[in-house]
């Protein structure tokens, strides 16, 4: 019988031969990676905030969360459109959108 023992790389790799013959036994362990197939998705549809305006800039006004079935996946959040006057930005590694510029309720009531 061939014995085993775990090699600090983490292969199985044989440690003893049969010496009666040529025939061995290889133990070969095979990790599957995750690969990265699957888009991310918000945890909700529809996010909806109410932010004062005389906030201050800085004022978190909600945090946004994605979601992704693949484990090798890094979610990064931006703010792609609709954010007129640079008002509002996001913090990319945690989703935290915060408030960028002066907000003025009569020119932007409805910008996000
Ligand atoms: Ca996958
Ligand atoms: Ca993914």
């Amino acid at each position: 019988m061939a014995s085993r023992a775990e090699s600090t790389t983490g292969k199985f790799v044989p440690v003893a031969y049969l010496p009666s013959s040529k025939a061995f036994t290889k133990f070969i362990r095979i990790g599957i990676a995750d690969k990265n197939d699957n888009p991310p998705y918000f945890d909700k549809a529809l996010y909806e905030a109410e932010v004062d305006e005389n906030e201050d800039i800085q004022h978190t006004v909600l945090t946004v969360t994605a979601k992704d079935h693949d484990e090798s996946s890094r979610i990064r959040y931006e703010i792609t459109s609709g954010n007129i006057g640079g008002a509002f930005a996001v913090k990319n590694m945690t989703g935290a959108i915060y408030v960028a510029g002066a907000l003025d309720y009569e020119t932007r009531k409805r910008r996000l």
